[in-house]
């Protein structure tokens, strides 16, 4: 048989899927992750499709191309990738692909760097997979920015980065519940795609992919509840790692968290993170706690005969 065979350790973080290529991935040279991640995008985006879309995958999986890192001081690069393209960082997945490392023998309990396109970013793991990453330094760009929908009614967000670009939004009228995830997807794509027609970008014009609402908890000590749409249209069934780093920017600049102070973050599926900020300057540097399990090891099979082994792309 002329076959392709990819190894990959699937794991998950607060029901949230990773999928890490640990080998068979495609050489994209030994240069920084931007522009390793160039080339991935230019020529190999088939490869992309092929791990994580249908019908080997589906549009929650995000994957993970590991990498040998250019910092050597780093325990691996990582490039996050997902249905529909390509993410600068990723939370859940970090911690996803902390835990898969472990699970591989190539790590233990204690701090890691690792590298990614949009920069270092540091982690530690804990026993009983726990993993708490220190993202990149996050901040809002714009605050209370109203966006106008088809239908005529208004919403305003926030502009925040947190290693994607999102839109958060505090009032909404939708109650945020798992039986409800049709009528926030339709809601949040509208939002989604009403945000450039209306000029309203990240930094430098950057599209805003990542639309996230809020309301509150009513788990005990748990300050927020949120509901995440993600580049693809798929929702984030953890309460994602860049967009809890987005909201405690957020926080952050109105004065309503302080350094070190404990923010806890439930998903639409009810799992939690714990985040915090850490001051540096005037950079605030995200620190977000969650688990993680592997739950399958595989190897992928791109049959040359297969006429959707490369994935079915949108
Ligand atoms: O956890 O940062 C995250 C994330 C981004 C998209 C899906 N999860």
């Amino acid at each position: 048989m002329n076959a392709r065979r990819v190894r990959v350790i699937d794991s998950h973080t607060g029901g949230e899927p990773t999928r890490v290529v640990v080998s068979g991935g495609p050489d994209l040279g030994p240069g920084p992750l931007t522009e390793r991640l160039r080339i991935f995008r230019e020529q190999h985006d088939d490869f992309r499709s092929a791990v994580v879309n249908e019908p080997r995958g589906s549009d929650v999986i995000v994957g993970a191309l590991l990498c040998q890192p250019l910092d050597k001081s780093c325990a691996a690069g990582v490039i996050f990738f997902n249905n529909v393209g390509y993410l600068g960082m990723c939370g859940h997945g970090t911690i996803g692909l902390m835990v898969t490392l472990a699970h591989l023998g190539r790590i233990g309990v204690g701090e890691h760097r690792l590298e990614t396109p949009v920069g270092v970013v540091t982690a530690r793991l804990e026993a009983e997979n726990h993993v708490t990453i220190r993202n990149v330094a996050s901040y809002r760009l714009r605050k209370d920015a109203e966006v106008k929908l088809p239908d005529g009614s208004k919403v305003r967000g926030d502009v925040a980065w947190g290693g994607n670009w999102f839109f958060l939004i505090q009032d909404h009228g939708k109650e945020l519940s798992l039986d409800r995830v049709d009528e926030l997807t339709d809601f949040t794509w509208t939002i989604r795609q009403a945000l450039p027609q209306q000029g309203i970008t990240g930094k430098d014009g950057a599209e805003i992919d990542h639309i996230e609402l809020f309301a509150p908890s009513k788990l005990a000590g748990v300050q927020s509840k949120n509901f995440v749409l993600c580049p693809g249209k798929a929702y984030d069934r953890s309460p994602c790692g860049t967009g809890t780093s987005a909201k405690l920017a957020c926080l952050f600049a109105d004065g309503k968290l302080k350094p070190g102070e404990v923010w806890r973050q439930e998903s639409i599926v009810g799992s939690v993170f714990e985040g915090s900020v850490e001051l540096i300057g005037d950079q605030i540097f995200p620190h977000i706690r969650g688990s993680a399990w592997v739950n399958a090891e595989a190897e992928l099979i791109l049959d040359a005969r297969d006429p959707f082994r490369m994935g079915i792309r949108r």
